[in-house]
């Protein structure tokens, strides 16, 4: 949110300067990258483990944690952008290796936008993807 506020205040400056290049400057940014909105879990991988404990990886990078437990059906807001042409993966830590290593739900390129599902281990997590 930071950064959107950031360019639009850019895009503010240049639009009382130079209207044709603030065109540009919005036309890359809207471009260049998406945003994360909400992840849903649907259904958790832990199963009757109790709830899971969803986070994202941008390039391998972790950016974002739920930072608990997330029982099925819940939502939580992620909000951060991302490059496009990024790869986006989201997993379900499992704390000391229990029951297992950590599981990947599922994971994408960022493109487009919409609403992306994600359904490995019999798990079913959207994240939607916006513009
Ligand atoms: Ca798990
Ligand atoms: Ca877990
Ligand atoms: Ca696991």
């Amino acid at each position: 949110m930071r950064t959107t506020k950031r360019f639009a205040a850019i895009a503010a400056v240049l639009a009382a300067a130079v209207p044709a290049a603030a065109a540009t400057a919005n036309a890359n940014a809207a471009d260049t990258t998406r945003h994360l909105g909400t992840l849903t879990v649907n259904t958790t991988e832990d199963g009757g483990w109790g709830g899971d404990e969803p986070y994202i990886t941008v390039d391998g990078v972790e950016r974002w944690t739920a930072g608990g437990e997330m029982d099925s059906p819940s939502s939580a807001a992620v909000n951060i952008d991302v490059p496009v042409g990024s790869t986006v993966r989201v997993y379900d830590r499992d704390l000391g290796g229990n029951p297992d290593p950590d599981d990947l739900i599922g994971s994408f390129p960022v493109e487009g936008w919409g609403i992306v599902h994600l359904t490995n281990d019999g798990a079913d997590y959207t994240l939607d993807v916006q513009q």
